[in-house]
């Protein structure tokens, strides 16, 4: 009998560590990983076992088929939107050949199961492309359908790759005599910024929110690459998690989309600040406007509607701006540097 288990790929990444984070205490026990690199010890404590590999590899990706059973994958593994553009053709490997990997394994497994495999994709706002800051102030939340023109590689990769679920989980081999209808579960979230209190992002645009609070408690300078009025949705880490688990916990029959809008605060880059200086007064942090990812951050969408995720499995942040403050971020945070 083949081990039955749950994969998640990027498991080193920030919500890599999230996900371990919650899934192990919620008692799972047969988590295993897939990083690049060794992951840190909170992770390899609270894992079965990982992976050191690249999801590029089809040996490993098969060693894994030929082991393991596999229940459910999630897939957070990717380069994000900055380190994208310097090498978009890698990211196009990893982002979208990785993911048509993981989907190809998610396929192999439901078929050999003969059950689906439910699998989760973190797609992103970077799907949006609004072509100037005018229509961007003027539209306000924007609806899943709204502005599907990304201009980023990783924004055209997200939301290529959520094209491909919906082939995996609805068309897949149409012509063949096997009918693989619902055999990949796809299930996606088009998250906004990310704020975790125990991690660095790396490589992405909306980075300037966590590194402006993390420079502060650490009495660090920072260079915010971003004007004071760019404003794109966020929310805390415990959120996205929370997201991810009720989204994975609905019933199929509840769901109508393949990828949902969620959103929880959003802030411009002056707002953030200020609240970042209501808890760390001295903090030194200037404007040096990068205009390259400013552009970036110009095209992606100052607000969302999810009134989707609201409505099909019950989607609700715990944390406004002040509660993502006092609740969640700054006694986190402070336990954190304290320790170090
Ligand atoms: C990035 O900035 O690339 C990511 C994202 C918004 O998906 N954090």
């Amino acid at each position: 009998m083949r081990e039955s288990i749950i994969l998640i790929t990027g498991v080193n990444g920030e919500i890599g560590h999230g996900l371990v984070r919650s899934l192990h205490d919620e008692g799972i026990s047969n988590l295993i990983g897939i990083d690049l690199n060794t992951p840190d010890d909170f992770v390899l404590e609270r894992t079965h076992d990982c992976l050191i590999g690249n999801i590029l590899d089809k040996n490993l990706l098969e060693r894994i088929n030929a082991q393991y059973e596999v229940e459910a994958i999630y897939h957070m593994a990717a380069l994000l939107s900055t380190r994208a553009e310097f090498s978009p053709v890698i990211a196009h490997e990893v982002n979208v050949d990785g993911t048509l990997n993981l989907l190809d394994l998610a396929m192999e497994q439901a078929q050999s199961r003969g059950k689906p495999v439910k699998f989760f994709f973190p797609s992103s706002i970077a799907v949006y492309g609004i072509p100037s800051l005018d229509e961007k102030n003027r539209v306000g939340a924007i609806l899943e359908d709204d502005f599907r023109y990304p201009q980023t590689m990783y924004g055209c990769n997200k939301l290529y790759c959520e094209s491909l679920g919906d082939y995996y989980s609805h068309y897949f081999k149409r012509l063949s005599a096997t009918d693989s209808r619902g055999l990949v579960d796809f299930r996606g979230i088009r998250f906004p910024g990310i704020i975790s209190a125990h991690t660095l992002p790396a490589g992405g645009t909306s980075d300037y929110a966590p590194e402006m609070i993390h420079a502060a408690a650490k009495s660090e300078h920072y260079d915010c690459f971003v004007r004071a009025d760019a404003t794109i949705p966020f929310m805390t880490m415990q959120d996205a998690i929370e997201a991810i688990q009720l989204l994975m916990a609905a019933p199929q029959s509840s769901l109508t989309k393949m990828v949902y809008n969620i959103k929880a605060f959003n802030p411009s880059a002056g707002e953030f600040l200020n609240k970042v200086k209501e808890y760390y007064p001295a903090a030194d942090i200037d404007f040096v406007i990068n205009d390259n990812r400013q552009s970036i951050i110009d095209s992606w969408p100052a607000d969302v509607n999810d009134d989707q995720a609201r409505k099909d499995w019950g989607w609700s942040a715990a944390h406004n701006l002040d509660k993502a403050f006092a609740d969640y971020l700054i006694p986190e945070i402070r336990s954190r540097y304290e320790q170090s």
